[in-house]
């Protein structure tokens, strides 16, 4: 073997480890499991254009472990946890205005999340991870003001009326 073929030799195997040694911190600071499922942060409901400031999907159902990536569709909304609509453990969050974030849910039950400049328009959004029920009823009796109060009732009649199966989103 001359030296070049055992530079180039060495050169392959740094490539190899250097890769995988890359390949294996992204997948752990990544998204290990979970699934990563968007919302989008809207100035409008794509669904119902009389509806103003929304998140969409506003009620999503998610596996333990699951990414949450809030998207800034639209300029000017950020994504909140919302105080009292935790389950025991979890970490709350608060996004900056204007940018993408993601939320991993590491513990079961039911999250609320706001918009905070939008909070008084109802801009406000429910996750229901794993069993859901851990913290349901006392997530569903945080009072609220303005039109968050009645975006959430909205919220929690339909999951009670449809059930959670309904909101467990579909990817291609
Ligand atoms: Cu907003």
């Amino acid at each position: 073997m001359n030296s070049l073929l055992i530079n180039t030799t060495v050169m392959r195997t740094l490539y190899v480890l250097a890769f995988s040694l890359i390949a294996s911190f992204s997948h752990a600071s990544g998204h290990a499991s979970g699934k990563v499922h968007i919302v989008q942060m809207l100035n409008k409901s794509t669904v119902d254009t009389k509806q103003k400031m929304v998140y969409e999907p506003s009620i999503i159902k998610v596996n333990v472990g699951d990414v949450v990536k809030f998207v800034s569709t639209d300029p000017g909304h950020n994504s909140s946890s919302v105080k009292g609509m935790l389950p025991p453990g979890a970490k709350d969050w608060a996004s900056k205005i204007n940018k993408d974030f993601e939320v991993t849910f590491e513990k079961d039950g039911t999250y609320g999340y706001m918009c905070t400049p939008h909070y008084g328009m109802g801009m406000v959004g429910v996750v229901l991870v794993g069993n859901h029920k851990v913290n349901y009823d006392e997530a569903k009796a945080i009072k609220h003001r303005g039109k968050a109060k009645k975006r959430f009732k909205e919220a929690f009649a339909q999951i009670d009326e449809l059930g959670v199966d309904k909101f467990v989103p579909i990817h291609k």
